[in-house]
């Protein structure tokens, strides 16, 4: 199915390393339309839940520190096909085997703190999205 809109976060390595401009700027080359925005930051009870189907995993505690140290930009962005085309843009969950030219690939060190996440279903999109904003942040 298509769908016209994902979410997605610039988590906190990205937003460490100064990578929020460049990332944006990947986003809006690629078609997408910035539809909601803001930087804002993940408690631990947060990311616990955005990650819960992880939470039989070893990586789980490291996966929510991480993703709670610091702000993130949270965005939902529109696009004709967005979440698939969304998840080509940003390249694997391993940046060692992302592809040249993805986000990932130019702006991840590790599998564990990988600069950006994308939504991976037309559900999860406007679960994620629901969470972060409300219906007069959304244009
Ligand atoms: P997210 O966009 O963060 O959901 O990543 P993606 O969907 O590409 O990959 P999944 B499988 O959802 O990974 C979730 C987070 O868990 C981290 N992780 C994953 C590890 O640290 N080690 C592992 O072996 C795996 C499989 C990567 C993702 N978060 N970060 N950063
Ligand atoms: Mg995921």
């Amino acid at each position: 199915m298509t769908t016209n809109r994902t979410f997605t976060m610039l988590k906190p390595d990205a937003v460490e390393n100064g990578h929020i401009g460049a990332i944006l700027d990947k986003i809006n080359a690629a078609g997408f339309k910035i539809v909601a925005m803001k930087l804002t930051q993940l408690s631990k009870r947060d990311a616990q839940a955005f990650y819960a189907v992880h939470s039989a995993r070893p990586f789980y505690g490291e996966l929510v520190d991480f993703m709670s140290r610091g702000p993130i930009v949270a965005a939902i962005l529109e696009k004709e096909n967005a979440v698939e085309d969304f998840r080509a843009l940003i390249g694997a969950t391993n940046p060692a085997e992302a592809a040249e030219g993805t986000i990932r690939k130019m702006f991840a060190k590790s599998v564990g703190e990988n600069a950006v996440h994308g939504s991976d279903s037309d559900e999860n999109a406007a679960i994620e999205g629901a969470f972060h904003f409300s219906g007069r942040e959304v244009f």
